[in-house]
Parts: C-alpha cells; sequence; structure tokens
C-alpha cells in the first residue's frame, strides 16, 4: 500500500524532490483508495507484463507493413501500445474489456454518488481507463471531489483566454490555453529536478488530474467570451460532480437533461484506442517527454480537423442545411434528394463512415439510446432528421460505392441534443469532445511513463527511395 506522504504544494514545486517516493494525492475519503493509489496498485504487473512480452515475443511478427499501408494512412498498421481500449471492426469499442452498454450497466452513476441523474460518471470512466477495474461509488464520488479541488485555474490563464478575438475559432483558443497550463506542470518540474525514469507516472498522473480538472474552466471562459453564456466565473461546487459543474459554467446548470447528457457524452467520447489522430498525437508528443499539457494541446489540435473531432461541428451546419432545405417532415425521397445533393457536390456526408469500424458507432447507439429516454429529445425536429438519416443515409453511401463503412459514427448523433437544449453555439462542439478527449488520451501517457515506453521513431522513405526498395 502506498503512503500520501509528498503534499500537493511540495508537487507544484519548482524545485520537485528526487524521488517521487509516493503516489501523491492529497484528497483521501473514508476508507477508499485515491485514483493515484490504486493506479500504483497496478505498475508492478503492469512492468512485469511487458517485460514478458518483450523477453517471450519481441520477434513474433503482427502481419506484414507494405507500401499500401505507408501510402495508405497505416490503416490497420499494428504498430502501437495502447492500455484503455481497444477497437474491434465489428462490435466496437471496449474499455478495457467492457463494452459502452456494460459500462452503463457497471459503472457508478450521478445517482450513485447523490446527484441527480442516471447516467455513468466520466469521474468512473477515468477510473476505469487508467485501473481496469470499477470503482466504487464511494472511489468514483473521491474521485470527483478531488477533480473539484484542483479546478480552479491560474488567473493569468484566465486573462490570455480574454485577450482572444471573438473570431477565433473556440478549439484553436483551447489548445492555446491548454498550452499556457504547462507554466505549472509537475511532471517538467520534476524532470528538472531529475526525478528516476521509473517515477515519471507519478507527477505526470498529477498533471493529468490537473489538466481534466480544469478544461471546464478553459472551456466555460471561451464559450463566455465568444458566445456570451454562462458567467465566464469559476464557481466551482464541491458536493457536484464534474459534468455538472461543467453544466453550471456553461449556463445550463437549471437543465438536468443537458447535465445527464454531458455525462454521457464525455464517458463515451473519452477513448477510442490510440490511432485516431487525437489520441496518436497525444503519445507522440509525450514520447519525447513532452508534459501532458503540450502532448494535449497538440492532440487538440488535431481533434480540431474537420475529419476528425470538427466533424460534429460539421453535422449540425449540415443537419441545419438540410433542415432548411427540406423543412420539419421530409419524406423519405427528400431526404435521400439531400444526401444524393451534398455526395455528387464533392462533399462527404459528416457524421458518416469510419476508418477502423465497418458497423454503427457503439457511441451512436448510445447516444441516440438517450435521446430515446427523454420526451423533450424525442419530439425535436433536428434530433428526427438526425434518426431519420441515419436509417436512410447507409443505403445511399453503398450506392455510392466510396466509403467502406456506410454507418454513423458518434459525431452523427452527439450535437443534435445539445441543439435541442438550447446549446446551439455548434462552433463550440468540438471542445466539448476536447474536455472528453482528456479523460482517454492523458491516461495513456500515464501508462507510457509506467512502462517506459521509447520516444516514437517510424522510418519514413520518399517515393525515390521506395521504388528503389521495391524494386530490387
Ligand atoms: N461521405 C462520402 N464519402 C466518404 C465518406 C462519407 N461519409 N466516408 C468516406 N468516404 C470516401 C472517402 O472520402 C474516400 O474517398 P476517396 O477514395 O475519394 O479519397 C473513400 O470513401 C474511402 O474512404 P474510407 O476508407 O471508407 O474512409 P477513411 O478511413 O479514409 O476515412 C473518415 C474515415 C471517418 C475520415 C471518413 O469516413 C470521412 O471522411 N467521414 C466523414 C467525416 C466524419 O464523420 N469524420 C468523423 C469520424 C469520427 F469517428 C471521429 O473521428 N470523430
Amino acid at each position: 500500500m502506498l503512503s500520501l506522504t509528498i503534499p500537493r504544494a511540495a508537487l507544484r514545486s519548482a524545485t520537485a524532490p528526487r524521488q517521487f517516493a509516493a503516489a501523491a494525492t492529497s484528497v483521501r475519503y473514508s476508507s477508499t483508495k485515491s485514483l493515484a493509489e490504486a493506479v500504483g496498485e497496478i505498475v508492478p504487473a503492469k512492468r512485469e507484463q511487458l517485460a514478458r512480452i518483450k523477453s517471450q515475443y519481441a520477434e513474433a511478427p503482427l502481419g506484414q507493413s507494405n507500401v499500401g499501408h505507408l501510402i495508405g494512412g497505416m490503416r490497420g498498421l499494428k504498430c502501437m501500445l495502447w492500455e484503455g481500449s481497444v477497437l474491434d471492426a465489428e462490435s466496437g469499442i471496449t474499455f478495457h474489456g467492457k463494452s459502452i452498454p456494460q459500462c452503463q450497466k457497471e459503472l457508478p452513476t450521478a445517482k450513485d454518488i447523490g446527484r441527480p441523474g442516471d447516467e455513468m460518471l466520466p469521474e468512473s470512466m477515468l477510473w476505469l481507463l487508467l485501473t481496469g477495474k470499477v470503482p466504487t461509488a464511494e472511489e468514483a464520488k473521491g474521485l470527483s471531489q478531488d477533480l473539484m479541488s484542483r479546478a480552479k485555474l491560474p488567473s493569468f490563464v484566465e486573462k490570455v483566454i480574454d485577450t482572444f478575438p471573438k473570431s477565433l475559432h473556440p478549439m484553436t483558443q483551447f489548445s492555446a490555453a491548454v498550452s499556457t497550463l504547462n507554466h505549472d506542470s509537475k511532471f517538467a518540474a520534476a524532470y528538472n529536478a531529475g526525478v528516476k525514469k521509473t517515477e515519471f507516472w507519478q507527477p505526470t498522473l498529477e498533471d493529468t488530474l490537473d489538466l481534466i480538472a480544469r478544461l471546464p474552466a478553459i472551456a466555460a471562459r471561451i464559450y463566455f467570451n465568444v458566445f456570451g453564456k454562462g458567467d465566464g466565473k469559476q464557481h466551482v461546487d464541491p458536493s457536484m460532480d464534474f459534468a455538472e459543474n461543467f453544466s453550471h459554467m456553461l449556463g445550463y446548470g437549471d437543465k438536468e437533461g443537458l447535465t445527464d447528457y454531458l455525462r454521457l457524452y464525455l464517458s463515451v467520447h473519452g477513448d477510442h484506442e490510440g490511432g485516431n489522430v487525437s489520441a496518436h498525437t497525444c503519445h507522440l508528443v509525450g514520447s519525447a517527454l513532452s508534459d501532458p499539457y503540450l502532448a494535449y494541446a497538440a492532440s487538440l489540435n488535431g481533434l480540431a480537423g474537420p475529419l476528425h473531432g470538427l466533424a460534429n461541428q460539421e453535422v449540425l451546419n449540415w443537419i441545419l442545411e438540410v433542415q432548411r432545405e427540406v423543412g420539419d417532415s421530409p419524406t423519405d425521397q427528400q431526404v435521400t434528394d439531400a444526401l444524393w445533393a451534398t455526395l455528387k457536390s464533392g462533399r462527404v456526408v459528416p457524421g458518416y463512415g469510419h476508418a477502423v469500424l465497418r458497423q454503427p458507432d457503439p457511441r451512436f447507439t448510445a447516444l441516440y439510446g438517450y435521446c430515446d429516454k427523454r420526451a423533450e429529445l424525442q419530439s425535436s425536429p433536428t434530433v428526427k432528421l438526425v434518426q431519420r438519416i441515419s436509417q436512410l443515409a447507409p443505403p445511399v453511401l453503398k450506392e455510392h460505392g466510396k466509403t467502406k463503412n456506410p454507418f454513423p459514427n458518434v459525431d452523427a448523433a452527439s450535437g443534435a441534443p445539445l441543439y435541442t437544449y438550447g446549446l446551439d453555439e455548434f462552433k463550440f462542439y468540438t471542445v466539448l469532445f476536447g474536455v472528453s478527449r482528456a479523460f482517454g488520451a492523458l491516461p495513456q501517457l500515464v501508462f507510457d511513463r509506467i512502462l517506459g515506453l521509447p520516444i516514437e521513431r517510424p522510418k519514413s522513405l520518399s517515393m525515390d527511395a521506395l521504388e528503389q526498395l521495391v524494386k530490387k
């Protein structure tokens, strides 16, 4: 059992101790474990497993890489370690072996920690991703309160955000603000003070928790500055959970349906194995031992691309375009015509297709399921149109014949409930995805450092060098 001997203040100090002798978290609740203690418990087994794999299987082939991989975005190439989740083309995502419906059944919910709401807590998902174990309700609550105790932004970061022009895309503001938080990185301070490599994971975990805790305040400040909603102030109520506080900061605290939706949204968007652009970027940049703030800011820049996270903004834009064209009660033919018009104009249908999945995305199914449970969403024309398109688009995309997966992905469903609840500034939607992706990308940085994974450095070739090689 690890003892909690390092005060948080010492971790903040630029002269961090040479050794992180203990997992560090000052917040402890009754007799439950802190997350740092729970992670500390799995460290020896994880290291043993890697040592075993290395000694027994280092030369075992994982399939061949070929020229198609090199010029085709490395699709399907098995070349990354990622602990939190694995994505199967047919059955979708599992988090340490648990599907989304299993997580919905097993992970502590808002109600389990005494808050109004039925959805699993993103805090519970974070615990699962970092430890492989389902937390007890007390552990989930303890983690929630720990995060709330770390949520305050340094005032200089608020000032930096306030200097951004309103016209600067919220994702650019978000990534820039996250970068500035590295001023207080405990990992960077500990590294500079000479902490041992085997102990890198501890200040990385501290930064991970600090960063996740502060993302809502950054997002809410940007939301207030750009769209004038919420109050931009950081009122954190320690009795509330992460999503509830976030919802209040954004100005939607009175909307229980939106708050509960945010819990589900943040939980299912967190981790989607390692190869997607945002997750991979965090791991890549972190492999240079850049601190978690720098690694995650880079990740957000990848998430801001329209083929990745920005697709949720694109979807809503496009849905409203279609809605304007076909009205609130369209015929199937009108919707099908609108889909063909998009494809014939050379655009992609946003929210459809996936680089790995070959079935409807289980994240889509979970968010769609939420709409089915709430009367206010069932009656929304925007939600109805999203549901209609999810039935009509797959045959159109199959007939179009290009995409390998004609089914909806998570972004097809995520925006319409937000829109219906009044969070209708869809330029902000990818920021919500960005708050969530931290729950998956940052835990892997902790694993990277538990395992002492090396700097990432694959081999590239010029076309001339490639031709010389294959013609030999
Ligand atoms: N509409 C029209 N064409 C599509 C399409 C779509 N939704 N999805 C794929 N295609 C096309 C694709 O552009 C490509 O055409 P070219 O050969 O002319 O380049 C062809 O079908 C083969 O692509 P693929 O192998 O099926 O997909 P990729 O693995 O290359 O790309 C996606 C995967 C997700 C980038 C792609 O399906 C797409 O652009 N979808 C729309 C944007 C979107 O929803 N992105 C969000 C993905 C989401 F899961 C996330 O990351 N948040």
